[in-house]
């Protein structure tokens, strides 16, 4: 272990992974112009020398490097997941929408802030009312990374919460959350995705769930008066560039790659309020967003403000050019973008079919008021039951899940319009079982231009008899697949905790995280701040206590294996805070501060400054220690908070 407190400065790995595209960061630390640089040369050469992978491909030996990350949302744990891929291994968790033990996520000043930075009066007192100062639950669906000219930029990963209608950003310098948005209007945020082109300027989010417009109790059961957001969130700022109120509910979405349009499906177009209603129709919808005509309207004030942030009505009816309707089959779900920059795949779940629209015969919809609205639907072939979402290979091939079926379906797009067009030829290559349920998929940088055809991920709901039984709730179980020619190989089951909901691969090019902190990290700016009014240089050596009324700042460094300091004296009563700077700056050496006995503990990475704020109610002796095993004597890394009693 002592070896570990030796500086060895930059790793080996890091000397030999070092490339052009992933070497030097500025400004923020944010890898946006060297990726930009080095994005599409890097994967090209990655992918170009072989087509397929196969079942030896997956074996990543110990102490090797897997090929992607893949980015994996949680659904109802809230959190985002790194694992990678091919070797499926779970690298890390990144707590975002969840409360963490181990990192404070959820606890720290730092993270409160980021939780409450857009927070509404309304959310606020709420909470305050039960106790709390933020939600520590979420409902993490989707995980998307922002994109630059229809190819990843390893800049961002974007995230929506639909317990809680917010949409959050991971910062892929540091792999935390920086920002949580609280959306007004809108409820549930469900789907989202960034804008592909040029870049992402815009995260698009839809709300599933129907409320009144001004839902402050005025309005109850009441569903006529019920309406549903599109937003736009502005991706640079984290804040809300506009919405669209729309006709139906929405449910999945998707942009295109000509910065034009955005499309949603909905399920209940009928804007039922129960099962039978909700499916009802035989035709729902996909709404298309004309992102020009949008933009237009808010220049031109053609909005109503509501809560701070400009509606615009795309209704059904409102006949103006925002949105069109193109009826769909049947309470359709997934909603996905296929790198030809043409076709887009609406999953019917209801309906066994996959609708095929093509994106170029979407401009007639605002041109021709006449026109037949499905007139840019150009394929549907009829693929199993329970469609639900589709991955793409680049090679104009589709992979649909089948939830009712438990299968993959490999299918040829333009085989299916020729089947469509009347043509008597079958766009089904194959069909492979997975186990059980599955929801989305994922294939190896699929969701964009340099879509490769390596690998496929399904994740699935189910994972029944798959594994030891552990009891009446069950891991689910996320499957990796080698797409070798016709078929999928199976080379993984991942047995894991809810859920695997969705999940991106990346290939690793495009991602070269920090492994120690720049001591001016925006994170802790306002902590900065306070430091410097209490006269104290959080970058240094710091072992200072001040007090402020009933409240009393502790300034400590940890340095392996120390605290700077070993004691520090309270009064009963007080609000007290601690702030840690790790001086440590070599790679994985991070600290950890919990204080015995109240309930709080916090990760403090190397040249990271965290903080925590409670109050010390109980008189007595308390240990404060580092929970982060740091060095051989990391049992010895800790100190005591004396709490005089109130009167003494
Ligand atoms: Cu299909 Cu929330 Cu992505 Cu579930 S949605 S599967
Ligand atoms: Cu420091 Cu454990
Ligand atoms: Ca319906």
């Amino acid at each position: 272990m002592s070896d570990r407190t030796q500086k060895p400065g930059i790793s080996r790995r890091g000397l030999l992974g070092a490339t052009a595209g992933t070497a030097v960061l500025g400004g923020m630390g944010l890898p946006r112009a060297a990726m930009l640089a080095g994005t599409a040369a890097t994967v090209g050469a990655a992918s170009a020398g072989r087509a397929s992978a196969s079942v030896e491909d997956a074996h990543v030996a110990p102490g090797q490097l897997d090929e992607y990350y893949g980015f994996w949302s949680s659904g109802q744990t809230g959190e985002m997941r790194i694992l990678g891929v091919p070797s499926m291994r779970e690298l890390i968790r990144i707590p975002v929408f969840n409360r963490c033990s181990a990192t404070g996520w959820g606890q720290t000043n730092e993270s409160i802030r980021i939780h409450q930075r857009t927070m509404s009066d309304q959310t606020r007192n709420y909470l305050a009312a039960n106790g709390k100062k933020i939600h520590d639950n979420g409902d993490l669906h989707h995980v998307h990374m922002s994109f630059t000219e229809g190819r990843y930029d390893g800049r961002f990963l974007f995230m929506n919460d639909k317990a809680n209608t917010r949409v959050a950003r991971v910062r892929c310098d540091i792999m935390k959350c920086d920002s949580i948005l609280e959306i007004p209007n809108a409820k549930a945020i469900h789907g989202l995705r960034p804008q592909k082109w040029p870049r992402t300027h815009y995260v698009f989010a839809n709300g599933e769930d129907e409320v009144p417009m001004v839902n402050d109790g005025s309005v109850l059961d009441e569903p006529s008066e019920y309406v549903n957001f599109f937003t736009a969130v502005n991706a640079d700022e984290m804040e809300v560039a506009w919405q669209v109120m729309v006709s139906g509910n929405l449910d999945n979405t998707d942009a295109d790659y000509d910065g034009k349009y955005a499309f949603s499906t909905s399920y209940n177009s009928e804007m039922g309020m129960n099962l039978p209603d909700m499916t009802a129709a035989d035709m729902d919808h996909v709404v298309v967003f004309n992102i020009a005509a949008i933009e237009r309207a808010i220049e031109e004030g053609d909005y109503t403000e509501l809560n701070g942030v400009k509606v615009i009505d795309g209704r059904k009816g409102s006949n103006k050019d925002y949105t069109r309707y193109i009826p769909i089959p049947n309470n359709p779900h997934g909603c996905n973008m296929a790198p030809d920059k043409i076709h887009l795949c609406i999953a019917g779940k209801l309906s066994p079919t996959v609708s095929v629209i093509d994106v170029r015969r979407v401009d007639a919809l605002f041109e021709d008021d006449d026109i037949d609205p499905r007139h840019p639907v150009v394929a549907e072939p009829e693929l199993g039951l329970g469609p639900l979402h589709t991955a793409f290979d680049g090679k104009g091939n589709a992979y649909t899940t089948l939830f009712l079926d438990s299968q993959i379906v490999f299918w040829n797009i333009e085989r299916a319009i020729q089947a469509y067009n009347g043509e008597d030829v079958d766009p089904i290559i194959s069909k492979t079982d997975v186990h059980y349920q599955p929801g989305h998929n994922s294939t190896s940088m699929g969701e964009t231009l340099d879509a490769d055809g390596k690998w496929f991920v399904s994740m699935n709901k189910f994972s029944k008899d798959r594994f030891l039984n552990v009891g009446p709730l069950k891991a689910e179980n996320e499957q990796l697949f080698a797409i070798n020619g016709d078929s999928l190989e199976l080379v993984h089951d991942g047995p894991t905790f809810a859920e695997p909901h969705d999940s991106i691969l990346v290939h690793r090019s495009l991602i070269n995280p920090l492994n120690v902190y720049e001591r001016d990290d925006p994170t802790w700016a306002e902590t900065r701040a306070q430091a410097e009014e209490d006269g104290v240089d959080i970058d240094d050596w710091m072992d200072t206590v001040v007090r402020d009324g009933d409240k009393v700042r502790v300034y400590m460094s940890s340095m392996a294996p120390n605290f700077s300091l070993e004691s520090f004296t309270v009064r009963e009563g007080d609000e007290v805070t601690v702030i840690v700077t790790n001086l440590d700056d070599i790679d994985d050496l991070t600290h950890g501060f919990c204080m015995g006995d109240h309930g709080v503990a916090m990760e403090v990475s190397p040249q990271q400054t965290a903080s925590v704020t409670f109050v010390a109610a109980k008189p007595g002796v308390y240990w404060y220690y580092c929970q982060w095993f740091c060095h051989a004597l990391h049992m010895e890394m800790r100190g005591r908070m004396f709490v005089e009693p109130k009167d003494a």
